[in-house]
């Protein structure tokens, strides 16, 4: 394990890259040895310095969850990262971009939980009795790292490249709609850009609610009612650019709107 001086170094690089639109190399080139706890570290330094900001954390992503995301990025282990209320914008509306260094969008199931989630094995029964609803999401990734280039560690102390997302489209129960069913189309500007499964998460978009829980676990945390998590993307994620259209379409579940500002 890296000590606290470098945690805290490269949580200074993370976090100034994030800030500055600037790009970095992926850390493990300075830091051979770094492992994915360590990545997690930087995770949590950088969030203890955005809380201290005022930034508030409202739930969780999961990334890397689909063969199509594991074989774009060449990683094989799904990531988990921190969703700051911060980064949410509205359905129908301008998704600001300008601070950003390569953006790209994916679409995904987002569920919302209803109550306190914990445990080291959670079956998807137990997560859908905690959630209140899923519902359609966007995510815009932008990564810090030269050309979308990382390794675990690195994409893990980056926050697992989170820079902005929507919810929209409609919000369904579990029960009255199959999670694992639902096709998804992403569309940039009329054109169909990218067609999933929800199922091509996991199998299940619950079972990465499941693996979060269990992650959340190991830490002596739990998942708290009201929290957002974001299963990640059933597609790969495609690049975006100023006065683009993206419109993500779920079956049953209605669409999302926005314009790449
Ligand atoms: C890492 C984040 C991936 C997802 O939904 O798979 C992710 C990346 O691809 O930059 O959020």
């Amino acid at each position: 394990m890296l000590d606290a001086a470098a945690i805290a170094e490269l949580a200074d690089r993370v976090d100034g890259a994030q800030s500055n639109r600037r790009t970095i190399a992926k850390l493990t080139d300075d830091y051979p040895g770094m492992t994915v706890d360590d990545g997690y570290a930087v995770q949590d330094e950088c969030l203890r310095r955005w809380q201290a900001r005022g930034r508030a954390l409202i739930g969780y992503k999961a990334g890397l969850t689909s063969r199509a995301k594991m074989i774009q990025m060449g990683v094989d282990v799904p990531s988990f990262g921190l969703l700051m209320r911060d980064t949410c914008d509205a359905e129908g509306g301008a998704v600001p971009t300008a601070g950003l260094i390569h953006p790209r969008v994916e679409g995904e199931i987002a569920y919302v939980m209803a109550r306190d989630l914990s445990g080291p094995d959670v079956s998807i029964d137990q997560v859908h009795a905690a959630t209140d609803f899923i519902q359609p999401a966007i995510e815009i990734l932008d990564s810090r790292f030269e050309k979308f280039r990382f390794d675990l560690p690195s994409v893990v102390a980056d926050n697992g490249s989170s820079a902005r997302f929507v919810m929209g489209g409609r919000m369904r129960r579990p029960g009255d709609v199959d999670p694992a069913t639902i096709g998804i189309v992403l569309e940039i500007n009329g054109e169909a850009a990218a067609l999933a499964c929800s199922g091509a998460v996991l199998g299940h978009p619950a079972r990465a609610v499941q693996m979060l829980v269990a992650w959340l676990h190991e830490r002596g945390r739990i998942l708290p009612a009201g929290s957002v998590v974001l299963t990640g993307a059933a597609t790969e994620a495609m690049p975006i650019a100023k006065g683009d259209i993206v419109c993500a379409r779920f079956q049953e579940m209605g669409s999302i709107n926005v314009r790449i500002d």
